[in-house]
C-alpha cells in the first residue's frame, strides 16, 4: 500500500508505549493526557479509513470533558454528526492497541474486512477543547490524516457539538446550516430570537441567566456568541477560565454529583443559573430559594420541560405526532413517574451513553433524550420536520395553530440534533421559559425529585463489573446483585444500581430513596458491597 511508508515514519513520532492497552470508553478513549499521543495519531488513521469508506466528512475532537484538567481524551464523530457506530469503536480498540510493530497489519486488517477504496478521498474536521494538552495532541491527530493522505481541516477550539454540527453540515451540503462556528451561532441565535418574540412582557430581570462556564471552552465560546443574541439574553458568565481551573470545583458534573452550587459564581435568590461541562455538551439548572436552600434542575427536568412545551405546541398545532423520552438508568425516579402517568408520553431507558440514548430516540417522530447529568438533546424525524414546515406554511389555518407551527419550526432550529449540546439547550430552556412566563421555581415544583446520592468506588479493575438490563442489575461479580437487593429493601421508595465507568477508572454507585438521609445511606451500603465483593481498593468508603 503506497499510504503505508509515510504511516510507518510518521508513527514512529507517535510511539504506543510497549504494553499499553487501552479501551473505547463510554464517549471515546479518555486517560491521563501522557498517554495520549499514540491514541491520537492512530484516531487520526482511523477518521481517515472512516472517511474513504463513508465517502464522507469524520470528526475528531480531541477532548476529556468532565474529566480534570490532566486527562484528555478523543471522540469520533460520523457524517450525520453522530457518534461513530459500534463496529467502528471495535476497530478504534484494535488500533490503539496495536504494538509499534504491528500497526500495519491492524491497519490492513481494518481495510480488508471494510473493503475500503484506499484511493477514495478522505475529509476530517478536527476540534480541540482549552486543556493545555489539547494543542499537541490534536497535531497527532492531524498528522494521523495526512500521513494516510487524508485532508484535514482543523477548526481550532471549539465545543464537542460544535464540531458535530460541523460535520452534519458539511455532509448535508449546508442543507443543516453553514460549516462555519459564525454559521452555528446565526442559525440557533436567530431561531432563539424567533422563539421569544412570542415571549411578551419579559422583562429584563427575567432576561438574566447566571452562566457557570466551568472554565472551558464553553465560556469562550459563549462569550463569542452574545453579539447574536441582540439583548435578547443577558448573560453573567462565571468561570470563564481567566484564572479557575477547568472543572476544578465548577461545571455540570460536579454541580449534579455533589448537589451544590461551583464555587466561583454569585448566585442571587431566585436567579437562574447553569453550568457546562468542560466540552459543553451538558448543562444542569439550578437556584437558591429565599432561605438559601440549593436546587437543582438536572437532565431530567429539563427533559421534562421541552417534552412538556412540545406537547402542548403539538395540540396547538393538530399535529399528530409521536414523541417519547429516553433516559437511563440515572434517571430520577419520579421523573419516570411524571412522564409516564402524568404527561402520558412513551418513556424508554438505555445503557449510559450518549449513543444509545441517541439511537433510541430515533425511532420516533419526535425523541427527547437525556441523561440526568444534562447531556441530551432533541431529534425530529424527516417526516415529522417536514409535516411541522408544511404547516408553518400554510395560510389557510388560524393563527392559534399557526403560531404554535412557527413556534415548533424555530425550536427545531435552535435544536443542535447531531448531539446533546449545552449552548443549544440552554437557548432552547430560555426561549421556553420566556414564552411560557415561567420562573425556575415553577418548572422545578413540575414534579418532586427523590432525593438520590452518587458515590465512586475504586476497584482495581473496574471490568469485573458487568451489568443487564440497561445497566439496572449487575451480573457480575457473584452476589453482587443479590447484596444491593437485600439492601435496597431496608429503605422506602428506594432503588440502586451499579455500574462501572466508561471515562473515569471508578465504578459508580446510584441510590434513591424517599428521604436524603436514606439515599446516603443505601450508596454507602451499596459501596461497601462493591468494595468487598468487587475487589476495592484504597481503603473502604467512609460513611457521608
Ligand atoms: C460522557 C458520555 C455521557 C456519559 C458520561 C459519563 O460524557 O458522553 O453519555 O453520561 O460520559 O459516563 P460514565 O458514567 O461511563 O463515566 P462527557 O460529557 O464526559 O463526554
Amino acid at each position: 500500500m503506497p499510504q503505508f511508508k509515510e504511516v510507518s515514519k510518521q508513527s514512529g513520532l507517535h510511539p504506543k508505549p510497549a504494553g499499553l492497552v487501552l479501551q473505547y470508553g463510554t464517549a471515546g478513549f479518555r486517560t491521563n493526557a501522557k498517554q495520549l499521543d499514540h491514541i491520537m495519531f492512530r484516531m487520526g488513521l482511523l477518521a481517515t479509513l472512516r472517511s474513504k469508506k463513508t465517502k464522507a466528512t469524520i470528526g475528531v475532537m480531541v477532548t476529556a470533558s468532565h474529566n480534570p484538567e490532566e486527562d484528555n481524551g478523543v471522540k469520533l464523530v460520523d457524517p450525520m454528526g453522530e457518534m461513530v457506530t459500534p463496529t467502528w469503536e471495535g476497530y478504534a480498540t484494535q488500533l490503539a492497541n496495536a504494538e509499534q510493530e504491528d500497526l500495519l497489519a491492524a491497519l490492513q486488517d481494518i481495510i480488508k474486512k471494510e473493503a475500503i477504496n484506499m484511493s477514495q478521498e478522505a475529509n476530517v474536521f478536527v476540534g480541540k477543547d482549552t486543556r493545555s494538552s489539547s494543542a499537541s495532541l490534536s497535531q497527532a491527530v492531524l498528522d494521523g490524516v495526512s500521513a494516510l493522505g487524508g485532508h484535514s481541516k482543523d477548526y481550532g477550539l471549539v465545543t464537542t457539538p460544535q464540531l458535530h454540527y460541523m460535520v452534519c453540515c458539511q455532509n448535508t451540503q449546508c442543507k443543516y446550516g453553514e460549516a462555519t462556528v459564525e454559521g452555528y451561532y446565526k442559525k440557533l441565535c436567530q431561531a432563539f430570537i424567533q422563539l421569544t418574540k412570542n415571549a411578551s412582557n419579559c422583562t429584563d430581570d427575567q432576561k438574566h441567566l447566571t452562566v457557570d462556564g466551568a472554565n472551558g471552552i464553553g465560556a469562550l465560546k459563549v462569550r463569542e456568541m452574545e453579539s447574536h443574541l441582540k439583548r435578547e439574553l443577558h448573560i453573567s458568565l462565571f468561570n470563564d477560565g481567566s484564572k479557575g481551573k477547568l472543572n476544578h470545583q465548577c461545571g455540570a458534573d460536579f454541580v449534579k454529583v455533589q448537589q451544590k452550587p461551583p464555587t466561583g459564581i454569585k448566585m442571587n435568590p431566585g436567579e437562574r443559573c447553569c453550568s457546562f461541562d468542560g466540552d459543553a455538551d451538558r448543562i444542569v439548572y439550578y437556584y437558591a430559594d429565599s432561605e438559601g436552600q440549593f436546587h437543582l434542575l438536572d437532565g431530567d427536568k429539563i427533559a421534562t420541560l421541552i417534552s412538556t412545551f412540545l406537547k402542548e405546541l403539538l395540540t396547538q398545532a393538530g399535529l399528530d405526532l409521536e414523541i417519547a423520552v429516553v433516559q437511563t438508568a440515572y434517571a430520577n425516579g419520579s421523573s419516570t413517574n411524571y412522564l409516564e402517568d402524568t404527561m402520558k408520553v412513551i418513556v424508554r431507558c438505555t445503557k449510559t451513553g450518549v449513543k444509545h440514548l441517541h439511537h433510541a430516540a430515533q425511532e420516533f417522530d419526535i425523541g427527547v433524550y437525556f441523561e440526568a447529568n444534562g447531556h441530551g438533546t432533541v431529534l425530529f424525524s424527516k417526516a415529522a420536520e417536514e409535516k411541522i414546515q408544511r404547516l408553518a406554511e400554510n395560510s389557510s389555518i388560524n393563527d392559534e395553530r399557526k403560531r404554535a407551527a412557527l413556534l415548533l419550526q424555530n425550536t427545531v432550529n435552535v435544536i443542535n440534533q447531531t448531539v446533546g449540546d449545552a449552548i443549544s439547550d440552554m437557548l432552547l430552556i430560555e426561549a421556553i421559559l420566556a414564552i411560557k412566563g415561567m420562573t425556575i421555581q415553577q418548572w422545578d415544583a413540575i414534579y418532586s425529585d427523590l432525593p438520590n446520592r452518587q458515590l465512586k468506588v475504586k476497584v482495581s479493575d473496574r471490568r469485573v463489573i458487568d451489568t443487564t438490563d440497561a445497566e439496572r442489575r449487575a451480573v457480575s461479580p457473584a452476589g453482587l446483585q443479590e447484596a444491593i437487593d437485600s439492601l435496597v429493601k431496608n429503605y422506602r421508595e428506594a432503588r440502586s444500581f451499579v455500574r462501572p465507568s466508561g471515562t473515569e477508572d471508578v465504578v459508580r454507585v446510584y441510590a434513591e430513596a424517599e428521604t436524603q438521609e436514606s439515599a446516603d445511606a443505601l450508596a454507602h451500603d451499596v459501596s461497601l458491597a462493591v468494595y468487598r465483593l468487587a475487589g476495592g481498593v484504597g481503603g473502604e468508603p467512609k460513611p457521608l
